[in-house]
């Protein structure tokens, strides 16, 4: 028999289809002592919610998180909802005793994480961050040829997240999807939605930063807001591009932007160490381009490699060698890790505390394109 891991998701939207989708997914192709079980879905319209939870599975709805949270049936809170809501659900959920999935950016600020991360460390309550691209079967081959030293010492890491979607000045914001544009349920713009990721892979894969340097644009500075049919100043930055030291010596360029014509999510990393080099991008996340130094001279250049064979990363629990995963895989790869966290006592990460680390990076950058010059990243403690 399967230990039931009782699921209260909180929103509906993008990531709630997103991680429904997981939960369902995950017991079909990775062996687990737990089982999710689709026990609640909550978000305030009454209406939309059931025919989520009908199309879902989900046992039950809520239209006030509140009272998911204070549910005896609940094991766990999967918070899938605008940036400003993150902190105060996580920290009422882990004084209630439930495990946390939160979205990224963990919290508005560093701050406000720092409380998340103290309640979830008091409360003894395991703990996620939905940095799914860590995921990517590509991304976590290249993780192992770093750790493994293929690449020898680090010299550079750059990476770029670039969209174009809010060009049309007669975009509103607030609103579903659109809360992105209102700084106050969003925190920033593209430096806390976009960049937030590429600093979470960079950590994860180069180690810590200490020193970063930015600047920021809003090219559109009003908007009408959708919730106050006003025309509202913007508060979030539209475009960023920061150079960063990381504590190996290494320095990195980080770039994003929504206004970038013609691409709509170019997440593109390159590393380049002393022996060889890797380049990942999203648009063909299955890929891994990776150039050895150490190659024979006559056949040495850049490899394709294509991850989908059984020894790679997860691909042993898909399909057969050759037929690639894609976008909705990280975040099913995202489940099976933390359950097998939740089963080995080994806690999988990105944690509350690594969501944390990210949020004090991103803290610097807006600092950096506030003072116009070079600032510190708060070290975790
Ligand atoms: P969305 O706008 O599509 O959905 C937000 C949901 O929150 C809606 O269902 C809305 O009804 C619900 N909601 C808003 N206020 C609520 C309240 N007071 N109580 C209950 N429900 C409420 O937003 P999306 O794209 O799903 O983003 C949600 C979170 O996921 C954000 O933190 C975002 O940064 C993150 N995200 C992460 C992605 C990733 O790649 N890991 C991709 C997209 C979003
Ligand atoms: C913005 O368009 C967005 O959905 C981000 O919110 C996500 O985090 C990113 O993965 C894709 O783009």
């Amino acid at each position: 028999m399967k230990k039931p891991l009782r699921i209260g998701l909180i929103g509906y939207g993008f990531m709630g289809r997103a991680h429904s989708n997981a939960y369902a997914k995950v017991g079909h192709f990775f062996d687990s002592d737990y089982e999710c079980v689709l026990q609640a879905v909550c978000a305030r319209d009454e209406a939309n919610l059931k025919t989520f939870a009908g199309r879902w599975g989900y046992k039950s709805i809520e239209t006030d998180w509140r009272k998911l949270v204070a549910r005896d049936d609940i094991d766990l809170i999967d918070i899938a909802v605008p940036n400003n809501l993150h902190a105060e659900i996580a920290i009422a959920a882990a004084k209630a005793g439930k495990m946390i999935l939160c979205e990224k950016p963990l919290a508005l600020n560093g701050r406000e994480a720092e409380k998340m991360v103290a309640a979830v460390q008091k409360a003894k309550v395991p703990n996620m961050v939905w940095y799914n691209y860590r995921r990517c079967p590509a991304v976590v081959l290249a993780k192992q040829l770093i750790d493994e030293g293929r690449l020898g010492k680090i010299f550079h890491y750059r990476a770029k997240f670039l969209q174009d979607w809010t060009i049309n000045p007669d975009l509103p914001q607030g609103g579903t999807g659109l809360w992105r544009l209102d700084v106050k349920a969003a925190g920033s713009g593209v430096t806390g939605d976009l960049l937030a990721h590429c600093i979470d892979t960079s950590l994860w894969l180069n180690g810590n930063i200490d020193s970063v340097s930015a600047m920021t644009e809003t090219f559109i500075k009003e908007r009408k807001h959708n919730l106050t049919g006003k025309v509202q100043k913007v508060g979030i930055d539209d475009a960023c591009a920061f150079l960063a030291r990381f504590s190996n010596g290494s320095l990195a360029t980080f770039e994003s932007t929504r206004y970038a014509r013609g691409h709509k999510a170019l997440y593109t990393f390159e590393i380049n160490g002393e022996h060889a080099s890797i380049f990942w991008d999203l648009h063909d996340l299955h890929r891994l381009q990776y150039f050895d130094h150490r190659d024979e001279g006559r056949v040495r250049g850049w490899r394709n490699l294509h991850v989908s064979d059984g020894d790679q990363p997860y691909l042993k629990n898909w399909w057969v060698p050759g037929l690639q995963i894609g976008y909705e895989h990280s975040f099913v790869h995202q489940v099976a890790d933390f359950l097998d966290g939740l089963q080995s006592g080994k806690p999988a990460r990105p944690d509350f505390k690594d969501g944390l680390a990210t949020d004090y990076v991103v803290d610097a950058v807006l600092d950096s394109a506030r003072s116009g010059r070079w600032t510190k990243v708060k070290k975790i403690r």
